[in-house]
């Protein structure tokens, strides 16, 4: 059927011959038709067929389905077929959790008890264009008063999670959590070197293991001919098949099956760049655990049009019903189509009815893999083509078929239990996203998801948690980085080992300790107890576990300023930038505790 192609038939394996002709079969001829004789340009044609079996062998049911799905979607978004087509949304309920409170207290303590059970992966193949940084995003620092990155945050956590569990339980407990990262080949390179050259921060290497997702490939027009690259005629091109593809590459690592002979219970999924989310791990695991949730979404109050998915119940006319994620685009189209002319608003108490995803999923474990058996992990998919007319006969661009990690619950059963979770948003979510200009355009009273308002919510949130132990803290000032007006509060920090729950905070804070507005408090140290402590100025605290160390006197000096950076200076690095401020190291005081025993800080 394609004289070019038979003619270099010699040059194939056999199974890439299938391969060819399932790919005839499915009007591919266009990827061939410009094939040279034998002996021009072979090594290219042989290395296009490699990339034809990587693409094969990377999706679930092979190109060939690939292929075919991508037929049906892009027929469905041609005749404009509604994905939510029979369904009606409503609010549905959930679990809703209020900072400290007892209710609070004791989930914290059943999900640290059950994190030794748990597996962590989190989804990092994503380069983050709307942030408009260049690097990983999990290397950008969470908050700059220490530096310490996302990633290094995460691993403590997790350390720090690993080593209360084990204490929790009286049976020598020596678990090691294990911790995926889902990478791509624009993140590979980067997150080993990182990892490398800050051995691991701290964790065994042989707990982190990496799943590199693969690409898809782009399809040209409607038909889904597959899109040859501009630039080589011999390589298909191919984009990002999104988040989703977490679930097919944890079926096929076989961890999961591992995991469960080791007795674990729980899957945590996360996603690159929110500092606060482990604020919110202990209490949600503790709902999944007490609960017996299947699925545990974790959420926050949304507002209306903001960037995060909505949590719904969805009913359709058949009487199925399920709880699931529908993405901030769909949203409003589904309201309005269902009887809300106003779509996507906020309700009386200003904010969506319908919490926001923020995308922190914990799965059970066994029934985890009883899915994954039916399903090796395929995930629902859709197409999102950008037509160049309303004829939707041609493309602006080429298209691919993508999938979100947040729609697995949609294969399950209706018997499945599937619940979520809501925690305030300044405990829990404050991603990094949007880059300065974007930001600074965001509706007034929705949040920026900038790299300033992500490490802002980390010094509020810290002041607000020793607010709620006892201690006094200023009130913050409002201040304007990069067009964005944020709330700056005294910069608070600690090591995930120091504040891992409500409680172990509360056991730490006595006495009347103050800290100002312009302060900044750093501790790094599981035994540092605030016991009167008043501090204008900057405090660094190291100590070793053995070191008990009371704060308890004033402690006053210049500290460290802010100074505003404006995101155009390109004399500034890259990721201060793009936060619109840097601190002025004037004066501060650092204290090291390396021996074992009592200390006090006083005057
Ligand atoms: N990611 C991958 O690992 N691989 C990919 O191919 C793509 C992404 P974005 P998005 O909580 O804030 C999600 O781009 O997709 C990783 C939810 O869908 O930051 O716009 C990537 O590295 C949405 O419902 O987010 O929106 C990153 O870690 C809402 O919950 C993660 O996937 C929103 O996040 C998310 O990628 C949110």
């Amino acid at each position: 059927a394609c004289p070019p192609l038979r003619r270099n038939l010699q040059l194939l394996a056999p199974d890439e011959v299938e391969l060819a002709k399932m790919l005839l079969n499915e009007g591919q001829i266009h990827l061939f038709e410009h094939w040279p004789e034998p002996g021009v340009d072979d090594d290219k044609k042989r290395g296009f067929f490699d990339q034809v079996r990587r693409l094969n062998s990377s999706y679930p049911g092979g190109l060939l389905s690939y292929i075919q799905n991508a037929k049906k979607l892009l027929a469905d978004s041609k005749a404009g077929k509604n994905p939510y087509d029979g369904f009606t949304p409503s609010v549905p309920s959930g679990e809703v959790l209020n900072f400290g409170d007892d209710n609070f207290v004791s989930l914290e303590a059943a999900g640290i008890k059950e994190a030794r059970n748990a597996a962590f992966v989190l989804v990092a193949g994503g380069l983050g264009e709307r942030l408009g940084y260049k690097g990983i995003k999990v290397s950008l620092p969470r908050e700059t008063t220490t530096g310490k990155c996302f990633l290094q945050h995460y691993i403590e956590s997790i350390l720090a999670l690993q080593e209360a569990s084990c204490k929790m339980v009286d049976d020598g407990c020596q678990t090691k959590i294990p911790f995926v990262i889902m990478t791509s080949d624009d993140t590979n390179a980067l997150t080993i070197k990182l990892l490398e050259s800050n051995s691991y921060f701290g964790m065994e290497p042989s707990q982190v293991k990496l799943l590199k997702q693969e690409k898809v490939a782009c399809l040209a027009d409607n038909d889904a001919r597959l899109a040859l690259d501009p630039s080589d005629k011999y390589k298909i091109q191919t984009k990002p098949h999104g988040h989703g593809d977490v679930h097919s590459l944890l079926y096929s690592s076989g961890l999961l099956e591992q995991w469960k002979s080791e007795g674990r219970k729980w899957v945590l999924f996360f996603q690159d760049t929110n500092g606060l989310l482990f604020n919110a791990i202990p209490s949600a695991l503790g709902v999944s655990a007490t609960k017996g949730y299947n699925v545990n979404s974790l959420a926050v109050p949304r507002k209306a049009k903001e960037a995060i998915g909505g949590i719904t119940k969805l009913t359709h006319v058949d009487g199925r019903t399920m709880v699931i994620n529908v993405e901030y685009n769909q949203l409003d189209p589904l309201l309005r189509a269902t009887g809300h002319p106003d779509g996507d608003a906020n309700c009386e108490t200003g904010y969506s009815p319908y919490p926001g995803n923020i995308n922190q999923l914990i799965l059970e474990l066994g029934p985890y893999i009883e899915e994954l058996k039916k399903t090796h992990g395929a995930i629902s998919e859709f197409v999102n083509p950008k037509y160049t007319d309303s004829t939707k006969t041609a493309f602006k661009s080429s298209t691919r078929l993508e999938c979100m990690m947040q729609d697995y619950p949609k294969t399950l059963p209706p018997s499945a239990k599937v619940g979520f979770t809501v925690m305030d948003t300044w405990l829990a979510y404050a991603p990094v996203k949007n880059n300065p200009e974007d930001a600074a355009k965001v509706p007034k009273g929705n949040p920026y998801h900038s790299a300033t308002s992500g490490e802002m919510a980390i010094y509020r949130a810290n002041s607000l948690i020793l607010r709620k132990a006892g201690a006094q803290i200023a009130d913050p000032v409002v201040d304007t980085f990069n067009g964005q007006e944020v709330e700056v509060w005294p910069r608070i920090t600690w090591s995930p080992r120091w504040g891992l729950n409500f409680k172990s905070v509360k056991e730490k804070v006595h006495d009347n300790s103050s800290v100002s507005q312009r302060s900044a408090l750093v501790i790094n140290g599981q035994n540092v107890f605030l016991e009167g402590l008043s501090l204008d100025g900057t405090l660094i605290v190291n100590a070793i576990d053995e070191a008990e160390v009371k704060l308890t006197s004033h402690v006053q000096n210049k500290g460290w300023i802010i100074q505003h950076v404006d995101y155009k200076d390109t004399s500034e690095k890259e990721e201060i930038r793009i936060r619109g401020f840097k601190l002025e190291k004037i004066e501060q005081l650092e204290v090291n505790y390396t021996e074992p025993g009592k200390h006090s800080l006083s005057a």
